[in-house]
């Protein structure tokens, strides 16, 4: 009588990755980024025992600084006992690019310690990011990692809504070329927790801070942040120098702190899954509809179109009623 022989391969890399083993967080993290029926059992696994782990965004646009400032907060964060995981989300490249490979060495050099980093692609699909990277997510915070933080490029909506559905986002932007403008463009605004400065070494971060300040005001005036009953902190930081880290780790602190204060950590954390239910919701009506229509009764519809026998909108009708008849 084993009782380990029952256990699937996922369950049994699962429990070594849950005793702090690194390889077999990286083999699920693998299995996450891959999808398909795998990746789903590491979701019902890891879904519900990822305990208490703060999870952070880091967002803003492309170079302003996000890996430098995030390798001097997993420092910090290592020197005060903690044990951080870092996931940079990289939208743009297929495959583990070079840059981020330099990150990685970048951050691994400054923290030292027991520090989980991981790039993760998209490899095209553009469903992908939404399920991989809250399942990645949970993945590290069953490790035992505390805090993670997951860092992305805040340049389209999906990049946007993966960084706002953290515990705690940090917007990162830096001094000239409009770049609070941009990111109040991109929706950044909205969803940053705590703003950041970095390169407040050159010339302009006060421009910078004030336009921040400026627009903060404007959405205060219209009420749009009344929901948030919270103005967001700026921080000035030169992260090259390692100058204000200290301080942006103490915002988002502080951030966690007003969250559970106010009874608002709940909600966060629910809206999360919201969003993850919807996306996996609409995965499955695809695979449907793609099946509906490739079926003889389907290509009849199709055909009935194209002859102009049947309006589109008079297809579509008869097709969802016959998905919702078929369960
Ligand atoms: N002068 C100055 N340069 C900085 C500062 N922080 C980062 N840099 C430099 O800015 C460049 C981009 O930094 P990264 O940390 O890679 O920026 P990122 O936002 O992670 O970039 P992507 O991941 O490619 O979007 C690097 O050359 C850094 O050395 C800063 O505070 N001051
Ligand atoms: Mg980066």
């Amino acid at each position: 009588m084993n009782t380990e022989s029952s256990r699937s391969p996922v369950d049994e890399v699962f429990g070594r990755a849950a005793a702090g083993e690194r390889r077999a967080v990286g083999r699920l993290l693998s299995i996450v980024e891959a999808g398909g029926p795998q990746a789903d059992e590491v979701t019902e696994l890891t879904h519900g025992r990822t305990g208490t782990a703060h999870i952070v965004g880091i967002t803003g646009a492309p170079g302003a600084g996000k890996s430098t400032l995030t390798g001097q907060l997993v420092a910090h964060i290592v020197a005060c006992g903690g044990r951080p995981a870092v996931l940079a989300v990289d939208p743009s490249s297929p495959l583990t690019g070079g840059a981020i490979l330099g990150d990685r060495i970048r951050m691994d050099d400054l923290a030292g310690g027991d520090v989980f980093i991981r790039s993760m692609a998209t490899r095209g699909h553009s469903g992908g990011l939404a399920l991989a990277v809250p399942a990645a997510l949970r993945v590290l915070a069953a490790a035992g990692y505390d805090p993670v933080i997951v860092e992305t490029v805040g340049v389209g909506q999906v990049e946007v809504d993966v960084a706002g559905t953290a515990d705690t986002t940090v917007v990162v932007v830096t001094p000239g070329t409009g770049d609070a403008v941009q990111a109040n463009k991109a929706g950044l605004l909205e969803v940053a927790d705590v703003f950041v400065v970095n390169k407040a070494d050159r010339p302009g971060a006060s421009d910078t801070r004030r336009d921040l300040e400026l627009m903060l005001d404007l959405s205060h005036l219209s009420g749009l942040d009344a929901a948030a009953g919270r103005r967001p902190p700026i921080v000035m930081s030169d992260a090259l120098q390692g100058a204000g880290a200290t301080e942006v780790w103490a915002e988002v602190v502080a951030h966690r702190a007003w969250l559970v204060a106010n009874d608002r950590l709940e909600g966060r954390r629910a809206s999360r899954s919201r969003h993850e239910v919807r996306v996996r919701v609409e995965q499955l009506l695809e695979a449907d509809v793609d099946a509906l229509l490739a079926a003889p009764s389907g290509q009849q519809l199709l055909d009935s179109v194209a002859a102009g026998e049947l309006s589109p909108a008079a297809a579509a009708h008869t097709l969802r009623s016959d998905l919702l008849a078929a369960d």
